[in-house]
């Protein structure tokens, strides 16, 4: 593997997912392979779990880390090309990620959506420039439009607790006070319509998810029947993608927040979520407290999915 910006960079999956679940049985079975080698993480925006698991998979590979919040410790930033920055902007992309791309070997970058210019989000605009001018392999941290760790560490989770060879999944949409970005169920999507599943997706009318992410999936408005013999069921907010970045008929919506009695017709369910998550708005005491929820689970696994991206990630710089 080259890169690590979504699926499209992963030769097989199920490989990949196998590589991660032998990686959390001996963790530290390739600490020589990141002996010397320094991994960037460059965050645009907060984070918890991918901060702290991508350094705790690099450290077990035997890597340095660094990380740096770009956006409250860097000089402020320039994206645009051609800008006469004259302005609050100290610093262009072109030179901050090229200065980056001297000091690590490895860079990952967190640069979410500003979710009002579809075509520049769905562009990674900001992204790509950091993919552009660092000269080094980049690894997503979540982008304007994917999140493939979060999807990788949520493959294996299915793969891990899975009760019958295919099970049937199912992303359902959950409400919220403010417009969240489409990465997330994006990126689960493409790996999910991949993935040995049932897929189904079910949302409110208005929150079609982009068709190249999605196809093969199964979808529809009617939650009940979609949830209706779930084995998993994956719980997430997002914006509309037309009109972008818009949540169009919320306030009729409230209803969808995931809660035991929903569950009743699943196939005893897990719920998934790939936090942070907002208590009875997304999702309510009663699943994540109770039996049904696997979201801390989940959330472990965010090293083990890391730790296989970055092994591979440092094999092929060995091989170069
Ligand atoms: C982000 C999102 O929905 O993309 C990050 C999730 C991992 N969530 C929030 O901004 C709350
Ligand atoms: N799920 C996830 O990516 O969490 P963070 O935003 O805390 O990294």
């Amino acid at each position: 593997m080259k890169q690590f910006t979504s699926v499209h960079d992963v030769t097989d999956i199920n490989a990949l997912v196998a590589e991660a679940l032998q990686l959390k049985q001996d963790p530290y079975a390739f600490l020589q392979l990141g002996k010397n080698k320094t991994i960037g993480l460059v965050f645009l925006n907060p984070s918890l779990r991918t901060r702290m698991s991508t350094q705790k998979a690099a450290l077990n590979l035997g890597m340095n880390a660094m990380v740096l919040n770009i956006d409250k410790e860097g000089w402020a930033l320039e994206l645009q090309d051609g800008a006469v920055m004259n302005g609050t902007s100290v610093e262009h992309v072109r030179e901050a990620a090229a200065v980056l791309g001297q000091y690590v070997d490895l860079l990952g970058v967190r640069s979410f959506p500003g979710l009002t210019d579809r075509e520049e989000d769905y562009s990674e605009a900001i992204f790509n420039k950091f993919v552009e001018y660092c000269g080094v392999p980049v690894i997503s941290l979540e982008s304007a439009t994917r999140h493939p760790l979060q999807s990788l560490a949520d493959l294996i989770t299915i793969t891990e607790l899975k009760t019958v060879a295919r099970p049937k999944v199912v992303l359902t949409w959950a409400p919220h006070i403010k417009p969240l970005p489409q990465a997330v169920p994006n990126s689960f999507a493409e790996w999910m319509c991949r993935a040995d599943v049932d897929f189904v997706i079910t949302h409110p009318e208005g929150y079609e998810l982009s068709k190249e992410f999605t196809l093969g999936a199964t979808i529809t408005h009617n939650q009940d029947e979609a949830l209706a013999t779930a084995d998993f069921v994956y719980v997430k907010n997002w914006s509309a993608y037309e009109p972008y970045g818009e949540m169009p008929g919320l306030d009729n919506y409230n209803n969808w927040m995931l809660t035991n009695d929903k569950l009743i017709s699943s196939n005893n369910a897990k719920v998934m979520h790939c936090l942070p998550v907002r208590r009875n708005l997304e999702l309510s005491d009663e699943i994540l407290n109770g039996p049904h929820s696997i979201v801390i689970h989940e959330a472990g696994n965010r090293v083990w999915a890391a730790q296989a991206v970055l092994k591979q990630l440092l094999e092929n710089l060995e091989n170069q």
